[in-house]
């Protein structure tokens, strides 16, 4: 056996689609000799392929008409049996899953395979955002002797690099303040396109903006899936817990039992609430249009925006998500372009200036990059 084998790390990707195949891409697209990455799992909801480390899948396209031909049903519970099993038979091995579902079921999995001393690298945002409980269990299977890594990096901002800059911000003992920022980039094209900076842009109604992103592939295929603004309060939890979490000295956050304790400013208009059908709401939504006209105008009058933006203020000890008004001067205002995320982190050294970190904060090419980033961690 050569040293190489020694070194490597086996992966398991649960949820191959757009993002699962684009990383598939990306690790197949690393030069040989130095590809210490293995794919000898891979599954959708239905179906799973197994293969071993000698017959990992090398074939970028012809891995789809395998896994569709599979006769293996995915059965979640195999998965971490599988691939520790593999890694006990190596000396030195390691192994990752890779969870790109939006799947509470997956989620729940992760502090077993943690503590079977396989790593979890994921978008995923459910189980760092859920219940304390499932992330208390998940930071104690990590700790125990021989647990895995969990790796969040794609959660906030998909590949930028806002959980990294974090970590190193606090680890160094920089002292966090404020973070804000647009988190979300069905927001983002909502308010970028409802709320221009210029004065000379059109100003369409807001139904009217909300029912293009539809027709775009921007919103949920219920817009009221994004106007609740749970994935932003989903996104405030893993910032606030790993700002606790890090912090050299304690810090006056909320201690969040889950993402439901962030102040989360809902744009559902009350009589809409609960509406089962996508098509139904964006029909109702022009009733509503006269309230975030007079929204638009306040704002425009003082010379500022509307942005949905969310908010860990580290030194006010709160943690909220909603609509707030900006300068028209300001980087919300100026610099967001389609469905950006931007992230402000103010801290004692990034003071008065704060570090800005902006892109496209969705899209398959830069979440599977987010993913990819965090598994060349393991090597
Ligand atoms: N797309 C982005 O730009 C982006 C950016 C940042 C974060 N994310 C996060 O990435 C995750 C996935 O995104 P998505 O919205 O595209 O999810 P999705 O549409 O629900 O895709 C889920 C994928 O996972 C598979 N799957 C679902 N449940 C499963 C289960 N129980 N066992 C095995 N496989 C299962 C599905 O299989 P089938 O194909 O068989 O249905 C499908 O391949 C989410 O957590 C999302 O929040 C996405
Ligand atoms: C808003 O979107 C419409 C339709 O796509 C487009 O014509 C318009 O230029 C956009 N406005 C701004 C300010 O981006
Ligand atoms: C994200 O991962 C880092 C380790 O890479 C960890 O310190 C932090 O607590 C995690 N945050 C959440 C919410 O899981
Ligand atoms: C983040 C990620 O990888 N998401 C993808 C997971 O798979 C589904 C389809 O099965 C894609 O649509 C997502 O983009």
């Amino acid at each position: 056996m050569s040293p190489s084998q020694n070194k490597d790390i086996l992966v398991g990707i649960v949820g191959v689609g757009l993002v699962g195949g684009e990383l598939v891409k990306q690790i197949l697209s690393i030069n040989k000799a130095k590809n210490p990455f293995k794919i000898v799992l891979l599954s959708s909801s239905r179906k799973a392929l197994y293969t071993s480390p000698e017959n990992a899948i090398t074939d970028s396209e012809g891995w789809k008409a395998k896994l569709d031909a599979s006769a293996e049903k995915a059965e979640l519970s195999k998965f971490g049996g599988y691939l520790a099993g593999l890694v006990a038979q190596g000396k030195g091995r390691k192994a990752v899953i890779v969870d790109n579902t939006s799947s509470e079921d997956v989620a729940r999995l992760y502090p077993e395979w943690i503590a079977q001393g396989l790593s979890v690298a994921t978008p995923n945002k459910k189980a760092f955002s859920g219940e304390k409980k499932t992330w208390d269990a998940i930071l104690a299977a990590s700790d125990s002797e021989g647990g895995g890594r969990w790796l969040n990096e794609s959660t906030v901002g998909a590949g930028l690099p806002v959980i990294n800059t974090l970590k190193e911000m606090l680890g160094s003992g920089d002292r966090v303040k404020k973070i804000e920022g647009v988190f979300s980039g069905t927001m983002s094209y909502i308010f970028n396109n409802f709320s221009a900076a210029s004065s000379d842009a059109p100003k369409p109604a807001f139904s009217e903006v909300v029912k293009v992103a539809r027709e775009k592939g921007y919103t949920e295929p219920h817009p009221a899936d994004d106007l609740n603004g749970f994935d932003v309060a989903r996104k405030l939890t893993i910032l606030a817990r790993t700002v606790s979490a890090l912090s050299h000295s304690q810090t006056k956050l909320p201690e969040l039992e889950s993402f439901l304790d962030v102040q989360t400013q809902s744009l559902i208009p009350a009589p809409l609430e609960g509406l089962a059908s996508g098509d139904e709401f964006v029909g109702k939504l022009p009733g509503f249009d006269e309230e975030f006209n007079k929204l638009r105008e306040e704002a425009a009058k003082e010379g500022q925006v509307l942005r949905f933006v969310g908010v860990v203020d580290v030194e006010a000890g709160v943690v909220k998500a909603g609509l707030e008004k900006y300068p028209v001067t300001h980087p919300f205002a100026t610099s967001l372009g389609g469905s950006d995320n931007i992230i402000m982190f103010h801290t004692e050294r990034y003071s008065p200036r704060p570090l800005i970190v902006q892109g496209a904060g969705a899209g398959a090419a830069v979440t599977a990059m987010g993913v990819l980033g965090d598994l060349l961690k393991l090597v």
